[in-house]
């Protein structure tokens, strides 16, 4: 790769970082992807295994070494073993991010979690009467607790069903039934993947696939819609709010705190704990002119959508907001942290502060989280990040002005009313062709591929072709900083997505649902909008694509958006092309089964080709042209 910043990413704020990192001798996550080069061909292809110990065991992809493991493993069992593996870890980490949301919640309703209470009452009534909770003359908080214990017995159920994966079309649910994968608790989904691909248990690959898209149903359908959905009950369902993005957020004159990882739980404290007076005064002692939070990653997609508070980035600028020098504090919990934060901001004043019982971080300071006392350590977390304002180097900084204006917070519940209430309008507008279809692009960012290049031109191509976009995750981010997603990015999309955009009095071609526990949102709006044209959801226009994609968490969002019936791009390889079997079952076998399958293509040009002739062939069979 070349180290130019220019090819690295093709945000500007970001090139601008790139280049001060080389000129400080700073090292990131590109210059550590070239050490790594050439990865090894056994892990790419996935036909290594560690599962006992009598390997390591690996497959000769040329057929003139080993053909099978010591026990007699084939490539395909490998593969398929380790696809399965990363599906359970994916899944568990959308399902664990649940479990904490909705122990709060329980928590709340003991009475024990004080700095919490319920903002949005319709959402709790709505799912108490979904999971057949009595209402009425009962307190708010007794419905509430019923819920929340409902809620938990979704993880540890023995037999099915999970009661969200009712919300899919009837057809979808026959589907899962007749084939087996209509999953059962989440935790007892995940267990099972991890008992599986112990030595000797499950030795086919189709058979081990088949339970990885049954644990992927049990996140998408589960773990993360029960976030979603408690969490929308906690801090509220988003609605339309405009905000900005990229590093430029970041404030000069004021103290930084920088929100990154996954959940809102905390995030939403630091908000509101940094508008507390006394801290407020703090800050100006300090001589500073106030106190600037900013998100990154999926905390930022929560806090951005919920408060329209500014993201500073993406999966790939997080060392690059850094090395701004102007951040106070990075404050993290789970998932897609890199343990290279701590050596990085040792080489500034930051303070990396890790608050989750679960993650822990070379070279961070720790100040655990524990709702009991939520607000408490928020303000002390909040009130470090001020007192180390003072120590910030004025020569050291150096802030992009590159600051994106963008509307988010687009809920399906938001959705739908900026429809008037009914999906009709949309369904008018897609049976016109004005709307040609829907293209859900979401997931991380790669060092594999250009940071934003994917995303951005991928997004970009759809909107040209008259496909409306929904995004959630790192995408989202990626589209914001390109403008994509503000009303005026309307002029970008073809004739009638633009007319649809400002009958629908200005909204952006690109519709922000969230973070990456929200592509939950967009199974439920597929799901609406399949059952009001009374179709299955793979016979929708839609397509799905992940052009950045890295984490396991993505590979378990593959699945289930898979197995929900929507055909999906990848723009990153993932390690199967090892067996035959396995590509060729992802790839194409898996159309015969649930109706999808999955396309690789890291040109984002040609992703979009596939993804509009996809679009194009469901509409003809639709018999819309
Ligand atoms: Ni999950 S989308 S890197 S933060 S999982 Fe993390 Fe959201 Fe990918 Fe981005
Ligand atoms: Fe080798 Fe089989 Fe053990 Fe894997 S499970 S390490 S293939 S012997």
């Amino acid at each position: 790769m070349n180290p130019n910043s220019l090819d690295r990413s093709i945000d500007r704020a970001s090139q601008t970082m790139l280049r001060e990192a080389r000129s400080a001798g700073i090292e990131t996550v590109w210059d550590r992807y070239e050490k790594q080069l050439p990865q090894c061909s056994f892990g790419q292809l996935g036909i290594c295994c560690r599962n006992c110990n009598m390997g390591p065991c690996r497959i000769d992809p040329f057929g003139e070494g080993a053909e099978k493991g010591v026990c007699g493993a084939t490539a395909d069992i490998i593969v398929a073993r380790n696809l399965l593996r990363m599906i359970a870890a994916g899944a568990a980490a959308h399902s664990d991010h649940a479990r904490d949301a909705v122990l709060t919640f329980k928590r709340m309703c003991e009475g024990a979690a004080g700095s919490y209470n319920i903002k949005d009452e319709a959402k709790l009534y709505s799912l108490a009467t979904e999971y057949g909770i009595p209402t009425d003359n009962r307190t708010r908080e007794e419905v509430a607790s019923e819920l929340a214990d409902s809620l938990i017995a979704e993880f540890g159920k023995q037999a099915g069903p999970i009661c969200f994966t009712r919300r899919a079309p009837e057809a979808r649910i026959k589907l899962w039934q007749k084939i087996g994968i209509d999953p059962r608790g989440i935790d007892r989904e995940i267990v099972e993947c991890m008992h599986r691909t112990h030595i000797g248990v499950d030795n086919d690959a189709t058979h081990i696939l088949l339970h990885g898209l049954r644990t992927s149903l049990s996140d998408g359908w589960g773990g993360s819609m029960i976030a979603t959905e408690v969490q929308d009950v906690l801090f509220g369902t988003p609605k339309p709010v405009t905000s900005s993005v990229n590093l430029g957020v970041l404030s000069e004159g004021k103290v930084n705190i920088l929100i990154h990882g996954h959940e809102p739980i905390l995030s939403e404290m630091i908000v509101e704990a940094a508008e507390a007076p006394e801290i407020l005064k703090l800050a100006e002692k300090m001589g500073a002119k106030g106190i600037n939070i900013a998100g990154m990653c999926c905390t930022g997609n929560e806090t951005l959508m919920r408060h329209g508070v500014p993201t500073a980035g993406n999966f790939l600028q997080q060392e690059l907001a850094i090395i701004t020098g102007a951040v106070e504090a990075m404050v993290v919990d789970v998932q897609c942290i890199m343990p290279a934060l701590g050596q990085l901001t040792s080489c500034y004043h930051t303070k990396f502060i890790s608050t989750s019982p679960k993650a822990e971080f070379p070279g961070a300071l720790r100040m655990e989280f524990h709702e009991e006392e939520a607000f408490e350590t928020a303000k002390k977390i909040v009130r470090a990040a001020v007192e180390n304002f003072p120590n910030r180097n004025s020569s050291k900084v150096i802030i992009p002005a590159e600051k994106q204006a963008c509307m988010v917070g687009f809920s399906a519940e938001a959705i739908l009313s900026a429809l008037g209430g009914t999906p009709e309008p949309l369904l008018d507008a897609i049976k016109s062709g004005a709307v040609k279809g829907i293209g859900a692009v979401v997931g991380c960012n790669n060092v594999k591929i250009k940071h934003n290049y994917g995303h951005v031109n991928l997004v970009k191509e759809l909107i040209k072709n008259d496909v409306l976009v929904v995004t959630t995750g790192c995408n989202a981010i990626a589209c914001a900083e390109a403008g994509l997603l503000s009303p005026e990015a309307a002029e970008l999309a073809g004739p009638g997505l633009k007319a649809v955009c400002k009958a629908l009095g200005g909204i952006p071609p690109v519709l922000h649902m969230g973070s990456c526990v929200d592509i939950s949102r967009i199974l439920v709006l597929t799901a609406v909008v399949a059952k009001a044209l009374g179709v299955d959801i793979s016979d929708l226009p839609a397509a799905g694509a992940a052009p950045e994609w890295m984490s396991e968490k993505a590979v378990s969002i593959g699945a289930y958006v898979v197995s929900s019936g929507v055909h999906t791009v990848l723009g990153t390889v993932p390690p199967v092309l090892g067996s035959e079997t396995v590509t060729g079952l992802l790839t194409s076998g898996l159309n015969g089964v649930v109706g999808a399958s999955f396309a690789v293509e890291p040109d984002p040009f040609k992703a979009a080709e596939l993804m509009l002739s996809h679009i194009e062939a469901k509409r003809k069979a639709l018999g819309l042209e």
